[in-house]
């Protein structure tokens, strides 16, 4: 059995980040130990304010004990971190891998044009050095556009700006880009799953309604199909196939996360 290391928040109301990944990448069969670098009341996306405890230097104390104990993972999975956070995790991800261990980096810090509340204008080329050699990177249209140093545009991507897009991404260093919210017809919303060379498109019916917290569902059953051998293709689609599961049993007043919690049965089956 593979062992994941997922470095993010959590949020401890909101069902993003670690509070998703854990339930999500275990219910793939693959064992998911957590390592979280900040502790929020609730995500910043929607309610109007939160508490904040960084736990920043905690992260050195728990790489320190790590490799004391000989404490190896065969794949990192990081999400929301702060600017702080980034050489930590970089050392992290050369003290306690594993032979062939993979970089899975969503760059998660913006969304719909804008960063996050709190990310300063300058943390995408932070977010970047995260990006530079990482197998599998997992940014939104605006994240990339934000990582590539662009203007993001809220609609209207063509295949070729989408493709230029990649290659741009690929250029600060990442191996292989999925590349979500991509869109050529407005009934279909989809992903671009790149390795550098060809570039395929996995397209689902739009759902009508647009949700909080989908990108971090997206990414940990990425990773947890990735880890159990799915080719990048394969998990990108049963990462999407998961987050509609998801949206769809998510009640229409229920807005800041998503029913993830009812697509568990379909994905542990998928395995
Ligand atoms: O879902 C991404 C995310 C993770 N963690 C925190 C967030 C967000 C998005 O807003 O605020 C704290």
């Amino acid at each position: 059995m593979k062992r994941l290391l997922t470095i993010q928040d959590i949020s401890c109301v909101g069902q993003c980040s670690t509070t998703v990944a854990l339930p999500l990448v275990s219910a793939c069969g693959v064992e998911c130990a957590i390592l979280p670098c900040a502790v929020l009341s609730n995500h910043t996306g929607g309610f109007p304010s939160w508490t904040f405890a960084d736990l920043t230097p905690e992260l050195s104390n728990v790489e320190r004990k790590w490799i004391e104990l000989g404490i190896k993972f065969d794949a990192f999975y990081t999400g929301y971190v702060c600017e702080s956070q980034i050489d930590p995790i970089l050392s992290i991800f050369s003290s306690c891998a594993n032979d062939g261990a993979l970089r899975i980096v969503d760059p998660a810090m913006a969304d719909n044009g804008k960063l996050y509340a709190g990310f300063a204008d300058d943390f995408p080329s932070k977010m970047a050095r995260l990006c530079q050699g990482a197998d599998y990177i997992l940014p939104n249209l605006t994240e990339a556009a934000f990582l590539v140093g662009e203007t993001p545009k809220l609609e209207g991507y063509t295949r070729e700006e989408i493709e230029r897009l990649i290659a741009k991404l690929h250029g600060i260093g990442a191996k292989n880009v999925i590349l979500t919210g991509v869109s050529f017809d407005p009934d279909l919303l989809g992903s671009a799953i790149s390795d550098g060379g060809k570039v395929e498109y996995d397209f689902n019916p739009r759902l009508k309604k647009m949700s909080h917290g989908t990108g971090d569902v997206y990414a940990s059953v990425f990773a947890g199909a990735l880890l159990r051998g799915r080719s990048a293709f394969d998990a990108a689609a049963l990462a999407a196939d998961i987050v509609c599961e998801s949206i769809r049993h998510t009640d229409d007043d229920h807005w800041y996360g998503v029913s993830f919690e009812r697509a568990i049965p379909q994905l542990a089956t998928a395995f």
